[in-house]
């Protein structure tokens, strides 16, 4: 089903044209409103009369999460305040968030990307959809929820954690569809298996995303519900979801590419790399009026593939994710950094900056281990011991959002590296 057919299925030609049309405008756009990007073209001597095709967008220097993190918390936004309707958040490399802001546009703007991911997925007005994302300052939830509701579909909205209750509704309300991260999908079958006969459940529908899922992750979660999945890819600091997504076909995401212009580059030299090939994606916004970003370096690893698609779409179709160019790990559909870690670690007493992070899969859940030396002191008291642990454990909780088992481990056990540290084994399986 389409949800914007004439945008949908739109020829190349006035695609690019249309494409171009919203360069232009938003790159006037940002060199007006925000002075970060206003510094950035002058210096590089660029302008939107001198932007004549889509290819000219290289000449834009890429914008990075640094940048966002540099300028915290609304450095970069294009709009005052007063414009804003709404924020989200999501975790930065180090300490801080980066924040984004949208506006009333930006809100229908969003609501239409989702709706029509949702509606290529399969969702319909029929559909009484359980939104199993963690409401708050993370995109997931509220972005899913105000798109489903475009559609018509009634909407649950029951947040990730207390998985038992969620289920009764899922029993209770003969829910359709489940939004969710691929793992917590997983689990929640293993706990209704658990406590519930399987016939009880009215799923036909999955609209998964925020984290990978491999074919054979797939596969269980749909035999063991009974559903069909599809796969939805976003970033918050682009939008949240709605930036790509799966049709029933299930041969790529299709890019709301009206909304925003990918590129494939390689990652170290930042070149466009020739058509078809796998690559780093930059995106920019076309549209954005509350915080627009020209070529933001996504970090994630994929392909573009522009053959229109069997389902009628004709736009540009992305790959799943393969990959990230930095050391990103998601953990429960959660963004951790390394260097967050890092930070919390360096800045408590009697814990050094030697450490290794752990990632494991637990039955259907990621664990991380974070192990850390003592300085070079002794600790003798047990409790001690435990009470660092707890500091640390809180300290992690409040930066990364998520619970981690913390050990500590005595000075000079953790191996040292000549050259770059191998801070992390992911122990995951290349189902991240
Ligand atoms: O995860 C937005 C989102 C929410 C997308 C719900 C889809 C559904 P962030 O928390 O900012 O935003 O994380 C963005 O997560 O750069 C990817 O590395 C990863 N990611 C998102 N979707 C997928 C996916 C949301 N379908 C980061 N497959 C991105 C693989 C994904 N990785």
């Amino acid at each position: 089903m389409f949800f914007d057919k004439e945008i949908e299925t739109m020829s190349r030609a006035d695609m690019d044209a249309l494409q171009l049309i919203r360069l232009k405008r938003i790159v006037d756009y940002c060199g007006k409103n925000v002075p970060f990007y206003e510094r950035r073209l002058r210096e590089a001597d660029i302008t939107a009369e001198k932007i004549k095709t889509l290819d000219d967008i290289q000449y834009i220097p890429p914008t990075t999460k640094e940048d966002l993190r540099d300028n915290y918390p609304f450095g970069l936004f294009a709009r005052p305040l007063k414009e804003i309707t709404r924020i989200h958040a999501s975790s930065g490399t180090t300490g801080k968030p980066t924040v984004v802001g949208y506006t009333k546009n930006d809100l229908d703007m969003w609501s239409d990307c989702v709706a029509r991911i949702a509606a290529a997925g399969g969702a319909t007005s029929d559909d009484i959809v359980q939104v199993s994302f963690g409401y708050g300052m993370f995109t997931g939830a509220l972005g899913l929820h105000y798109g489903l509701e475009k559609i018509g579909a009634t909407v649950i909205p029951n947040s990730s954690g207390n998985t038992e209750k969620a289920l009764m509704y899922m029993r209770d309300f003969k829910t359709t569809a489940l939004v969710a991260t691929p793992s917590y999908a997983l689990y929640m079958y293993e706990s209704a298996k658990s406590i519930s006969d399987m016939s009880e459940y009215n799923l036909k529908l999955g609209l998964f995303g925020s984290e990978g899922c491999t074919p054979e992750m797939r596969k269980l979660i749909e035999e063991g519900w009974g559903l069909f999945a599809t796969d939805n890819y976003g970033m918050s600091e682009l939008l949240g979801p709605g930036v790509s997504g799966e049709c029933k076909q299930r041969e790529g995401l299709h890019f709301c590419e009206d909304h925003f212009f990918p590129e494939i580059v390689d990652s170290n030299t930042l070149q466009k790399l020739p058509e078809g090939k796998t690559g780093e994606l930059l995106v920019t916004t076309l549209t954005k009026e509350g915080i627009p970003l020209l070529r933001y370096r996504t970090r994630d690893i994929t392909r573009l593939n522009y053959e229109p698609c069997k389902c009628g779409r004709t736009g540009v179709r992305m790959d799943k994710v393969t990959g990230r160019s930095d050391d990103m790990l998601k953990i429960r559909g959660v963004n951790v950094f390394p260097s967050q870690i890092e930070s919390v670690l360096v800045s408590i007493d009697k814990v050094g900056p030697h450490y290794q992070l752990i990632v494991r899969r637990e039955g259907f859940t990621d664990t991380l281990e974070v192990q850390v030396e003592l300085m070079d002191a002794m600790i003798d008291k047990y409790s001690d011991i435990e009470n660092l642990q707890m500091r640390i454990k809180d300290r992690l909780f409040f930066v990364l959002g998520i619970q981690c088992k913390v050990s500590i481990v005595e000075h000079n056990t953790i191996e040292r590296f000549v050259g770059k540290a191998k801070r992390v084994v992911d122990l995951r399986g290349n189902d991240k």
